[in-house]
């Protein structure tokens, strides 16, 4: 495939750092743009998302956006509303005025934390299942989510949501056996997100193809995403170490799990 000229925001974190090194192999060539300097790449933009002159020149000629800047986890209302919210905002507004057509959103399933997880066998998660955000920090997701519905309605610009599960080398609980996404099947997802025609504003959940999935991935696989892992490999020892939750536990009861009852950390 050609190669595209791909922003990458948030290209110093961890999602970024495995990013990085995955989505050249696809053609892309990536600019980098992080509030942290990004180890070894001098050419990084290092820049706050509320600069919206360093943001409006990150975005300048790029073909897409693979938007993953932001604070990842719970943190106090003043924090998300400046890095997710109001980041998030600058972002679309600077490749409105920029003329970029196509964003990937890293949304999370805590955009969604208090759904229930399903009782019975076969039922799976839908898409278009209510917001119901377990923190300020999925509040933030939803919000995302509803700006590119916004922008794809009045301005034409083509977002894929990706709700996350787990991105990361591995499973690390039970409970992300259901919702891990390995980071080879993240550049994948990122790939069709980035690629497929006509996507409108089209929200995802982002997980491999694991034995114990909650939710349904066929507007993933509508991508073209095809998931190659499963995170069944690692069930024996995760559960060896670590237990099944109990029925009561946030990790079974809900979508979002233990951030749905955790105290917010800085209350802690
Ligand atoms: P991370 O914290 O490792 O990376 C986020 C990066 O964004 C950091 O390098 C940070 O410096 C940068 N950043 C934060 N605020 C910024 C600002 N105001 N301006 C510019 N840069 C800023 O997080 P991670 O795990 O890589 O997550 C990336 C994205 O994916 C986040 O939006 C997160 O909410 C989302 N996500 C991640 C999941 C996961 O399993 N890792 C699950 C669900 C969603
Ligand atoms: C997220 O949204 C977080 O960014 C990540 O750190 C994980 O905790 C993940 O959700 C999860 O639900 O496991």
């Amino acid at each position: 495939p050609t190669p595209r000229t791909l922003l990458l925001t948030g290209a110093a974190g961890s999602i970024g750092t495995m990013m990085r090194e995955l989505l050249p192999r696809y053609g892309y060539a990536l600019r980098l743009f992080d509030l942290a300097p990004v180890p070894g790449e001098p050419d990084a933009v290092t820049a706050d998302l509320a600069d919206q002159d360093a943001l409006r020149e990150a975005v300048r000629g790029v073909d897409a956006v693979l938007h993953l800047a932001g604070i990842p986890v719970e943190a106090p209302f003043e924090e998300i509303l400046r890095a997710n919210v109001e980041g998030t905002f600058n972002l679309y507004e600077a490749a409105r005025a920029e003329g970029v057509r196509r964003i990937v959103f890293a949304s999370s399933n805590h955009a969604v934390g208090f759904t229930p997880l399903p009782v019975g066998d076969g039922q799976l998660i839908p898409v278009d299942t209510p917001h119901r955000p377990d923190t300020y920090y999925g509040l933030s997701k939803g919000f995302g989510e509803d700006l590119a519905q916004l922008y794809w309605d009045r301005h034409g610009i083509e977002t894929v949501s990706v709700r996350i599960g787990s991105c990361f080398p591995e499973p690390t609980t039970v409970r992300m056996l259901s919702i891990w996404l390995s980071p080879a099947d993240a550049a994948r997802l990122f790939h069709a997100a980035l690629t497929a025609e006509h996507v409108g504003h089209t929200v995802v959940y982002g997980s491999s193809a694991n034995t114990r999935l909650w939710w349904d991935l066929s507007s993933a696989r509508a991508l073209g995403y095809e998931p190659l892992d499963d995170s069944e490999s690692f069930a024996a020892g995760l559960i060896a170490q670590q237990g099944e939750p109990g029925p009561d536990d946030p990790d079974r009861v809900y979508l979002g799990g233990h951030f749905c009852t955790d105290p917010p950390m800085w209350r802690r």
